[in-house]
């Protein structure tokens, strides 16, 4: 009786899925200095390609706070890439857009460059966690 044996490699190639599975909430709050930073990303979850930032900036007092020149530095948390800078412009008083190319899916950090309409200067930093491939 010849046991022909099956083969019994049932299939190896388990697929394995990278989890991302933590949905970031769409909104975060961040404070630097006396500003509030509040920053949307679309799509969500962000995916490779085309993100798009929209920055909401108060003061103290809660007023938005217009006329701010905003440069965006775009990084992964790895060595060996190379950042990616946009400018935001200001669709009304106080809220910003940007829209960048992310290239790789992972963690990127985010650095807002604002330069105020006073002359003050300074950096926040934010996260862009999971980005889809
Ligand atoms: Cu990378």
């Amino acid at each position: 009786m010849l046991a022909a044996p099956r083969a019994a490699a049932g299939c190896c190639c388990l697929i394995l899925c990278a989890c991302f599975g933590f949905v970031q909430a769409c909104r975060q709050q961040g404070k630097t200095h006396d500003l509030t930073f509040e920053h949307e990303i679309s799509p969500q979850p962000p995916r490779v390609g085309k993100v798009t930032i929209t920055l909401n900036i108060k003061d103290a007092s809660g007023a938005p706070v217009a006329g701010a020149h905003l440069a965006l530095e775009v990084n992964m948390s790895h060595a060996g890439m190379a950042p990616v800078f946009t400018e935001a412009r200001e669709l009304q008083p106080g809220r910003y857009q940007s829209v960048m190319e992310l290239s790789m899916a992972g963690d990127w950090n985010v650095t807002v460059h604002v330069s105020l309409s006073d002359g003050r200067k300074l950096d926040h930093d934010f996260e862009i966690k999971g980005v889809q491939p």
